[in-house]
């Protein structure tokens, strides 16, 4: 439609597109390479579009971990650092939770996210999979596919192929229909089919290769218009492309000399898992394996993730990853620019940009420079030439000699000369700014009392409960001889799983020494159990992620007479990974015993009683229409018991910056706002004391948990809570807690930048000037503030010379410019950004043949 009508206007009555049919255009289609159908084809130096061979720096966003009023701004940042092209998977059991029935609405709206991409003129990576792995719940594979007759998950199987071809094809369509193919005009230049099946398939034996075979063929006779890729996958048929994933891809080749280098997966930190430590990865490290992959042949190269985003409701794969899937990402799971990493890799982007000519001319020429020294040259016949010099030892700095100059490379970094003269970039040497983010405790007003009350705790007496009942109260429950398999059983229509069954105590039992103590001995495959006995808990256990097994031992005293046994099994996300993941279960396989000093009781083939989720799901109590007759309120208000429903109101946080909810004090359940889930909650789980490490040495190969932080403390305390949901006026939010909490202590918190900072040394490379064209000659410091609308506002520390200390802790050296607060001041305050020199020229030279440097600290308002 679009495309039709910009060809009739040309046709009709312009030679050339006036400049006011350009400004339409422009905003018809984002400016860029849409309307205008492209090619997209391949060859062994890189993606070909329209016949021009490109370097492409793209980046991971999922859809459904961020609100589509989210997008256009994390799509809008993700062109400001340099992105290319946007990559997301596409989630099958989002799009079909029945069979048959498809849902594209709200977070789910795939077109409209790959419309907001495009809008933004970046092309858009379309992995359909439809297995996606992905730290999603079961991979993405939707439930009902386990239960069709006959299926095998992932191989030669008939049932299981017929039902990825409707899905791939369903998804194929639509975007066809839509015109979102870069052969149609619209900005899709890339898919995948399957995911990561290489590092798996020899589990499968030889039906894995005719499987393959088959993916290859049935995705390409889709007829996209656009090359296909698989990642992991050495024997990706032609004319798919085999990719890499992983946290280095520069010693990666693909199967064939007619395809380029790609690296669809370079982790950019790692995911959270309740019980674990927080993983970072230090930017240093991250752009050092970018630079080796371009130095080494590389032409795109995909950041997973770029913004990984929250996993609302029970979306999150597993078993035990966390909500928050921020996974230590350029932009951060709520939306912020994590600095200095976000800039220092848009640094590097541009400079790899400079050299896109030469790279995609040639194929390096390598020359050692000395041991772990290496250097990558591309040089075309016109004359142009790019450098990359390496050193790739983990121990020393080392000066080099290259083309007859010297260069001195730090440890464990690549330097970048786009023109094989001038060093404009290293990737250890940081000159962009980095920020310091505060959570900051806000308050907001009860409902009861409509006073505003502090931190912004709905206040006790607001607060209203209703107790889910222990065992069994559905109508819908049912009994079973011996003890079934959670997902079999649930269909994972809910975490919760109860499973009931009663003894008779009539007082010479052998298994009951003297009718005093008894075991309950209880094996579940996870991932967390509660064990009531005559309605008490009397014990809990839970698995963790390597691990996901439970085995319980617990004292319960018996009565004589009829004894209930309520067990409550729930799972924390399904299996996504690994050969069979589908299989691998969960809950009370058993067995359950009862254990006495003297003998034993199996209860394992009882008759036992099942009831799949709670009776408040089944009331839908956190739905807008939910009866809230049934909420209590009463002054004692329960408090660290087990299965309680909780209700309170809050307004909304004052501001624009984006809201988080502290669950501590509360154990593990799920938030709803508004009746929209934001995921469970579970402070509760603490990760382990040791293991952790504040200042991570990037020099050396990074691992998933080589740096670790928060040890000892709760994995995830703050839970994001996305504006959209947040209505001005009350907001409801409902919590299920399933061990012990106390909702009075829960806070409301905004998410807000605190201080820019910038430590630049006048060794560090001058990078590229503000247009991102020429080099300058000497080294800048950049402060920009956050949102257009602020200004620096003050300048809290300043120092040229050998100040030391970090962002918020800055301290003067031995060696300090008296020049330098007042220089500062002068260059920024009352302006959004600043560039300050760091040169003596500015700053005077406050100690002779020292290299100095320049460190800052300023604020916005
Ligand atoms: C898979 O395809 C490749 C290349 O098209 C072919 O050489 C191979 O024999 C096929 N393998 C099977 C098991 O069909
Ligand atoms: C709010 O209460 C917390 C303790 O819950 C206390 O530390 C803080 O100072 C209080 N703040 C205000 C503004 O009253
Ligand atoms: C039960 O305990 C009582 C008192 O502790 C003791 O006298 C008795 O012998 C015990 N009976 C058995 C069967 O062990
Ligand atoms: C689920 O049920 C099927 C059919 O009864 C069985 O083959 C499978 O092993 C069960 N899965 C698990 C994880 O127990
Ligand atoms: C082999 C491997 O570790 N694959 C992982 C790569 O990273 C993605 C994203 O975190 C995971 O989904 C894969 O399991």
């Amino acid at each position: 439609m679009v495309a039709g009508t910009a060809a009739a206007a040309t046709d009709a009555a312009y030679p050339k597109l006036s400049p006011f049919l350009v400004i339409f255009l422009c905003f018809l289609c984002g400016c860029s390479h849409l309307c205008a159908a492209a090619t997209v084809t391949y060859d062994h130096r890189a993606l070909v579009i329209d016949g021009t061979r490109r370097v492409l720096i793209s980046g991971s966003i999922h859809y459904p971990r961020s609100t589509p009023e989210m997008w256009p701004d994390l799509i809008e940042k993700s062109k400001n650092g340099g992105l290319d092209v946007v990559e997301t998977y596409v989630f099958w059991n989002l799009h079909e939770p029945v069979q048959g029935q498809y849902d594209f609405e709200g977070r789910k709206d795939l077109v409209r996210f790959v419309k907001t991409v495009a809008e933004a003129g970046l092309y858009v990576h379309l992995r359909i999979g439809p297995y996606v792995c992905a730290e999603w719940n079961y991979g993405g594979f939707p439930l009902w596919l386990h239960f069709i007759p006959g299926i095998k998950f992932r191989t030669d199987n008939e049932p299981f192929k017929r039902e990825m071809q409707r899905f791939t094809t369903k998804i194929v369509e639509m975007m066809k229909q839509e015109k979102l193919y870069a052969s149609q005009g619209g900005p899709i230049i890339l898919s995948q089919i399957e995911n990561e099946y290489g590092n798996i398939d020899s589990s499968y034996g030889a039906a894995a290769k005719t499987y393959i075979n088959w993916s290859a063929s049935m995705a390409t006779s889709l007829d996209t218009g656009v090359p296909w890729v698989m990642c992991q996958q050495a024997d990706a048929p032609d004319p798919i492309i085999n990719t890499c994933n992983g946290f280095y891809c520069d010693q990666f080749t693909p199967n064939s000399n007619k395809k380029p280098k790609m690296w669809t997966e370079n982790w950019t930190g790692w995911f959270l898992s309740f019980g674990g430590g927080v993983p970072y990865r230090p930017v240093e490290d991250l752009a050092f394996a970018v630079a080796r992959f371009f130095q080494r042949g590389g032409t795109f190269q995909n950041y997973y993730m770029y913004h990984g985003g929250t996993n609302f409701g029970r979306t999150t794969g597993g078993p035990f990853i966390a909500t928050s899937y921020d996974y230590d990402a350029p932009i951060d799971e709520y939306g912020i620019l994590r600095q200095p990493k976000w800039g220092h890799l848009r640094d590097l982007h541009k400079v790899i940009k400079l050299c896109e000519g030469a790279l995609v001319a040639t194929d390096p020429t390598y020359t050692s420079l000395g041991q772990n020294l290496e250097a990558h040259v591309y040089k075309t016949a016109s004359g142009s030439c790019a450098a990359f010099l390496a050193n790739v030892g983990t121990q020393s700095d080392a000066t080099v000699t290259f083309n007859g100059k010297t260069y001195n490379l730090p440890a464990w970094s690549v330097s970048i000369l786009p023109d094989c003269q001038n060093v404009v970039f290293n990737t250890a040497q940081i000159n962009s700014q980095s920020t310091l983010l505060e959570t900051k405790y806000v308050k907001t007003y009860s409902q009861a009392s409509d006073q505003p009350i502090n931190s912004s705790e709905i206040s006790e007496s607001s607060w209203t409960f209703i107790k889910e009942p222990v065992g069994i109260t559905k109508s819908s429950a049912f009994t079973k001889v011996g003890l079934l398999e959670q997902i079999n059983t649930t269909a994972d229509a809910s975490d919760y799983l109860w499973y009931s069954t009663s003894i008779d105590i009539n007082g010479n039992e052998p298994f009951l020494f003297n009718g005093t103590q008894t075991t309950l001995h209880v094996e579940s495959l996870g991932h967390v159990l509660h064990a009531f006995v005559n309605g008490q808990l009397s014990g809990s256990g839970m698995g963790n992620s390597d691990n996901a097994k439970v085995t319980l031992d617990k004292s319960i005293m018996l009565a004589p007479g009829k004894n209930k046994i309520d067990l409550l099994s729930a799972t924390v996300g399904l299996q996504n990974y690994g050969a069979f993941f589908d299989l691998w279960g969960a809950g009370i396989t058993g067995p359950v015993m009862l254990k006495g000093q003297k003998s034993t009781t199996d209860l394992s083939s009882n008759d036992w009683t099942y009831q799949i989720g709670l009776k408040g799901e089944e009331l839908g109590i956190y739905e807008e229409s939910g009866d809230s007759s049934i909420w209590i309120s009463q002054s004692a208000l329960p408090k660290n018991q087990p299965l309680v429903w909780y209700k309170g109101y809050f307004d909304a946080p004052e501001g624009n910056d984006p809201v988080a909810i502290d669950f501590t004090g509360m154990g593990k359940g799920e938030a709803w706002v508004n009746g929209q889930s934001i995921g469970r909650y579970w402070p509760a789980y603490v990760s382990p004391q040791t293991g952790c490490t504040t200042s991570c040495n990037y020099r050396g190969a990074f691992s998933s948990n080589k740096c670790l932080k928060n040890c000892g403390k709760p994995s995830q305390r703050l839970y994001h809570v996305p504006r959209s949901l947040i209505q001005s006026g009350k907001n409801r939010l409902v919590l299920f807690e399933e061990m012990s909490g106390d909702p009075t202590q829960i806070s409301f918190a905004t998410r807000q930048t605190v201080s820019l900072c910038g430590h630049v040394s006048e060794s560090h490379p001058a990078l590229l000037d503000a247009q991102g064209t020429a080099p300058s000659n000497v080294p800048m410091l950049r402060l920009e503030c956050p949102y257009p609308n602020q200004k620096i506002s003050s300048i809290k520390f300043a120092s040229f010379g050998t100040p030391h200390g970090t962002c918020g802790s800055y301290n003067h050296g031995k060696c300090s410019s008296d020049d330098a607060l007042a220089v500062m001041q002068q260059a920024c305050i009352g302006v959004q950004s600043c560039d300050v020199e760091v040169s003596i020229k500015l700053f005077g030279d406050p100690c002779r043949n020292v290299i100095k440097s320049l460190a800052v600290e300023a604020a916005c308002s």
